[in-house]
Order: C-alpha cells, then structure tokens, then sequence
C-alpha cells in the first residue's frame, strides 16, 4: 500500500525545523491526533529542512517536511499541504507585530510605523524568492522598499522623521521572518532609526519583548502557532495586531508523493 511505503521510504521520520518553532508542537500533536507511534519529527532548522526537500525533489524521492506559507518553497518546487481532518495544524493563522510595553510613549515614531506595517502573502514571499537566489537580505528587503512606495508609504504617511534614535528588533531565521523583518527595518532606517536586528530561538524572542530587552517582533503566528508563548506572556507585551493575513502551517510534501492526508501516514 502507497502509504505504509511512504513511511519505510522515509524512515518514519518527519524533517522538522527549529525545535522552539510552533508547527514542531504542532507535528507533535499531529503525531499524537493521528497515532503515528512509529514516526519520530526531527528537528533541524528552516534552512537545513529546505536544503533536505530541494535535495529530496532533485532526486524524485519522497520526503514528509514541517512546512508553512508564505514560504518560498512552494514558488520554487510542486509541494501540496497533507489534508488535516484532525486539525492539528489548526486553521488559518494571521501574523501579528507585537512591542513591548512603554513603546509608544518612549518612541512613537517607530511605534507608529510598527502599527501601520501590513502586507500581503506575496509580497513577502517576493523577498523571499529573492533571498532565495542569492540576492543578500538586506539588499533584498532594500528592493523591495524602493519598488513599493506606495505600500510604505502608507507605513511611514505623517510620521516624523527621527535622528539616530536606536530601535531594536527581534526574530527567529525563518525565512518568512528573515524578509519581513529585514523590511521593516529598512523602512525605520528610512524614518531615521539605528536599527539592530538580533536572531533567536522562538521562545526567547517572545520573552525579549515581554522583559523589555528588545523593542518590537513582526513574528507572531496566531491564533495557532504561538499561542502557548503569546500566553506565557500576555499582558507583558502590546500586540498592534495583524501585518500579514492568510498564513498556514502543516506537514507538506512533494506533489508526487501518493499521500494526499496525514492520516495516510498512519
Ligand atoms: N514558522 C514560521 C514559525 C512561525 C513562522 C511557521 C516556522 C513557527 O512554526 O513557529
């Protein structure tokens, strides 16, 4: 049968990524939902888990990754979500900006600008995909500030210019959050901001905002994907709501592979 091959083929193994990452708890609990007792998720990293797929699709061979959109993964090769009858993944999941407390009053500028930012799945993963060809990341987040100005501009309309004042951001290295993170930054560059961005584990980033020690996030997944770390921490941060809508999160696979359902891994 297709799907008990699909599992020997690959080891019963799920190719996760970071294990701070909200879809690795949720491909636990698929795990648990589904009574997948004989597949073990490996956790790596988003770049680690894309190198595994680009090398699993180049040979034509089947592979069970942690996966999400926007992601450049699905522009570059055939991929389709496994159904999720159980709904373990949940549904669809919004990206929030989140400050931390006291932003608006120490430096309303970049507040101002944190809490207009929004935009779409596609431009995202324009940056994305060009990230993804070699185009450095800040460079690319560059282009994508010049080529947009009427999006930004509606970020930045009436805001007042700043002079070195300091802003510091945090994020985790996913892809998707590299390029919205980079663009924001860029964006506050422009206001006239000193923009530091420091990459971390999932579950320090949301504790930097809440404990003061950094000033923003444009990466909480919700209602989902986050919602343990958003809880942990409620009340210790100033959510400014959604800057991206129509995310997902699920276990994703080659078009070729003849599983369509997590439930054909069982
Ligand atoms: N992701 C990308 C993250 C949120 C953004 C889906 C890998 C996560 O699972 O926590």
């Amino acid at each position: 049968e297709a799907s008990s091959n699909l599992g020997e083929e690959v080891d019963y193994t799920i190719t996760g990524i970071d294990a701070g990452a909200g879809v690795m708890a949720s491909a636990e609990q698929a795990i648990e939902d589904y009574g997948l007792e004989d597949w073990e998720l490996q956790p790596s990293s988003d770049a680690a888990m894309t190198s595994a797929l680009t090398e699993a699709v180049e040979n034509e061979e089947p592979i069970v990754v942690t996966g999400w959109n926007p992601h450049w993964k699905f522009a570059v090769h055939d991929l389709k979500y496994l159904e999720d009858p159980e709904g373990s993944f949940g549904e669809a999941e919004d990206i929030h900006t989140l400050v931390r407390n006291g932003l608006e009053e120490d430096k309303p500028e970049a507040y101002e600008v944190l809490d207009n930012f929004a935009w779409e799945g596609e431009d995202m993963e324009e940056v994305m995909l060009d990230i993804y060809e070699g185009t450095d990341e800040q460079e690319a987040a560059r282009n994508w500030v010049d080529e947009n100005e009427d999006t930004v501009s509606e970020w930045t309309e009436g805001v007042e210019e700043v002079e070195g004042e300091e802003i510091s951001l945090v994020f985790v290295a996913w892809d998707s959050e590299i390029a919205s993170t980079n663009v924001i930054a860029e964006v506050l560059k422009d206001v006239g901001y000193e923009v530091e961005t420091t990459s971390m584990e999932a579950p320090h980033m949301f504790a930097a905002i809440a404990e003061d020690e950094a000033d923003a996030m444009v990466a909480a997944w919700l209602p989902a994907t986050h919602e343990q770390y958003y809880n942990d921490y409620e009340g210790e941060f100033e959510d400014l709501g959604v800057n991206l809508e129509g995310a997902k999160i699920g276990l994703v696979v080659p078009e070729y592979v003849e599983a369509d359902s997590i439930e054909d891994l069982q």
